[in-house]
């Protein structure tokens, strides 16, 4: 397929932008006068915003399902070369979703080079793989109904497992480094499943497809709790995901999405334990109001996004530690726009980052010394509490996007635009 030019215009985009530039220059000239009496230096914050990148997940850009059932939006995309597209939009406004992330065999292709070569002529690579061997696809010889990478039978084992390698083998054509493996394996009932040999199988499946693992590719195990298994799960936990990737290998790593939790669980703790181990491989962003809701990311729970942030820049401040974890979203759009939302989602990144990169690591940890409670506790607020809206507005601009994405996105007639040509 010929490749088509970027999607938006830029000019259309740098016209709004010279529109908003006077207010826009006013904003950031107070923000730095405020920042600057705590001897924070705007420059450097907004060098910190424009190094912040997420992927943009390919099953992100189409509505998805709830259980209820799913209310497509016009002009969806139809294939994967109109995902890239969609997908480019968002980069193109915000300056900071330069992946996607691809879903196999959602996403499957005969021809990768030319989804490479689309994807580049777009400005876009490719995050991690996932591989979905949690549902059954047409044609299929055998069933996951009864698990995949943990089942019982072996030869429904291999089956998930060359799914694995296959899903490598499309990364690897199209430039990706990463392999993220969610199961849904597990039990509904107690006696169901035994408890130690599925982990066992597991365990065995995985070392098979690490060991067609490229050697410059991470290996991302991704826990969760509950669903589609509801009384236990075969990687249900950190504890679980962290001791298999111990075993696994040194370039298998935990992937924590943030809605793979139980309601009130310290997701920022299992972060900085996973640090410690040097196992933190990576997140899927979303937000959620009881258990994997994958709603837009901080619409919900934004100060623990933050605290996760905080973390992970205290983690990264550390230079000899090569930490680079990989930020991609997960979510299901069923009631927004999707490229709206995931516009939304990218900027809501930019501005729990800022914020987190505002802490004084110094003056926290000399509060914790001294046991100061409300002093910590104020240091962390104070941040969070902080508008940087100004200071990721012009990070947007000194990438060539845009100071406001979702009212250029609307402005733009994208939407409208793409229903006609897609139906
Ligand atoms: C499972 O709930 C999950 O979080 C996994 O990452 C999947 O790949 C993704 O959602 C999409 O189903
Ligand atoms: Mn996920």
């Amino acid at each position: 397929m010929a490749s088509r030019p970027l999607a938006l215009d830029r000019d259309f985009i740098s016209s709004r932008n010279r529109k908003a530039a006077r207010e826009l220059g006013a904003d950031c000239k107070y923000l730095a006068r405020t920042l600057k009496r705590k001897g924070i230096e705007f420059e450097a914050m907004l060098e910190g915003v424009r190094a912040f990148t997420v992927a943009v997940p390919s099953w992100g850009v189409r509505t998805g399902g709830t259980r209820f059932g799913s209310f497509p939006v016009p002009g969806q995309p139809r294939d994967l070369f109109e995902k890239l597209d969609d997908a480019a939009v968002v980069n193109q406004l915000t300056a900071a979703a330069p992946r996607v992330s691809l879903h196999i065999p959602w996403d499957k292709t005969d021809d990768p080079a030319a989804v490479r070569k689309h994807a580049r002529s777009l400005g876009l690579g490719f995050d991690a793989m996932n591989s979905n061997t949690f549902e059954d696809q047409p044609g299929q010889e055998r069933s996951y109904k009864f698990g995949s990478l943990a089942h019982v039978d072996a030869a429904v084992r291999d089956q998930a497992v060359a799914l694995n390698l296959e899903t490598i083998a499309i990364g690897r054509a199209l430039g990706a480094k990463a392999l993220t493996i969610w199961i849904g394996d597990g039990a509904n009932f107690p006696g169901q499943a035994a408890l130690g040999p599925s982990f066992e199988r597991c365990l065995d499946s995985l070392r098979r497809i690490y060991r067609g693992l490229p050697r410059d590719w991470r290996l991302f195990l991704e826990y969760k709790p509950f669903e589609p298994a509801f009384y236990y799960t075969v990687l249900a936990d950190w504890g679980s995901a962290l001791m298999a990737s111990l075993e696994i290998g040194e370039r298998c790593a935990v992937l924590v999405d943030l809605g793979h939790h139980l309601p009130g669980t310290n997701i920022e703790a299992i972060v900085a334990r996973l640090i410690r181990a040097g196992k933190l491989g990576g997140f899927h962003l979303n937000d959620n109001h009881y258990a994997d809701d994958d709603l837009t990311a901080g619409s919900i729970q934004p100060y623990r996004l933050f605290r996760v942030f905080h973390e992970l820049v205290l983690a990264g401040a550390n230079p000899k530690k090569n930490f680079r974890p990989a930020y991609m979203i997960d979510q299901s759009h069923n009631v927004k726009d999707p490229i709206e939302a995931l516009i939304q989602t990218t900027m809501e990144m930019q501005n729990l980052w800022a914020r987190a990169l505002l802490v004084d690591r110094e003056r926290l940890a000399e509060y914790q010394r001294l046991n100061d409670a409300l002093g910590a506790e104020m240091e962390l607020k104070d941040a969070f509490n902080t508008d940087v809206r100004p200071l990721t507005a012009m990070a947007r601009v000194r990438g060539d996007a845009a100071a406001a994405p979702l009212a250029t996105y609307r402005a733009s007639g994208y939407r409208s635009a793409k229903a006609r040509e897609r139906g």
